[in-house]
């Protein structure tokens, strides 16, 4: 896995510094704490932007989880169309919203992707998919080197791709495991099985334990990787994403 290609974390972490700095003695106050509250103001008017695209064979519901998302977050003003299915998605197409919570910002797109599979020869399905992602990554590091950059890059990059598997309730296809094991080298994935309303919670939970297996047995590293274990905490969250991984999706 090249780290270098790895989709980036939407989110600003501080990591304490290195425990082989021993701390400084100090003899009064210096106002350290004041930097907390400078950088919760900065993050607050600048917001944070999260990038999420969907993945998978035509009619799995990709666009209608991305319309329940919106209906429900951002397009309060939209009519509702109850009932009506969303058209076939034919091309690759992003929609962007921002989204305010207790004064907190985040700038939210949504990256729809035709389906794929259709055709007798899936041969590079996955080519449109990959190149978008390696676009957005060719555009931000393009950005990023410049002498005089901006001082806020529009991120573009995909910080999540979530992979619709579908509910066959036997295992992986070989479509599924050629298309995850490219996708996973760059960026972040998350299978979830699609229309799981058509299968009973015991067949769910089977079929999300095979799913499980065969990721392991092909070697596709899914989110959360280890590499983002770098501390106690984030290992006992991953660690229970881990476990219940790819169970959710559809109904
Ligand atoms: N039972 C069930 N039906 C669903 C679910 N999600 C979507 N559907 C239905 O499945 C059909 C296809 O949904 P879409 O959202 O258009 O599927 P898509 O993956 O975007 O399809 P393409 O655009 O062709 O790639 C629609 O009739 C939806 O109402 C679900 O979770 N369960
Ligand atoms: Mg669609």
């Amino acid at each position: 896995m090249d780290p270098l290609r790895r989709s980036p974390s939407p989110c600003l972490s501080s990591r304490p510094s290195s425990p082989s700095t021993p701390p400084c003695e100090m003899l009064g106050p210096v106002g350290i704490e004041a930097v907390l509250d400078q950088l919760k103001i900065k993050a607050m008017k600048m917001g944070f932007e999260f990038n999420i695209m969907v993945v998978g064979q035509s009619g799995l519901g990709k666009s209608t989880m991305v319309n329940t998302l919106f209906k429900s977050k951002v397009w309060k003003s939209n009519p509702p169309g109850l009932g009506v299915p969303p058209p076939q998605t034919l091309q690759l197409h992003s929609v962007t919203h921002v989204i305010e919570e207790k004064g907190v910002k985040l700038k939210l797109t949504v990256t729809d992707t035709p389906g794929f599979g259709d055709q007798i020869n899936n041969d590079n399905c996955w080519d449109p998919i990959l190149g978008y992602i390696n676009e957005q990554y060719e555009r931000y590091l393009q950005e990023e080197i410049l002498i005089t950059r901006q001082r806020h890059i529009p991120d573009t990059r995909v910080h999540c791709c979530v992979y619709f598997v579908p509910p066959t309730g036997h295992c992986l296809r070989p479509l599924d495991i050629e298309f995850l094991q490219r996708l996973c080298r760059t960026v972040n994935v998350v299978p979830v099985i699609a229309r799981a309303d058509s299968l009973t919670m015991e067949e769910r939970e089977a079929f999300r334990r095979r799913i499980q297996q065969n990721l392991r047995t092909h070697c596709i590293d899914v989110y959360p990787q280890m590499c983002f274990d770098e501390d106690i905490n984030d290992r006992i969250l991953n660690s229970k994403l881990r476990v219940r991984g790819c169970g959710a999706g559809g109904g």
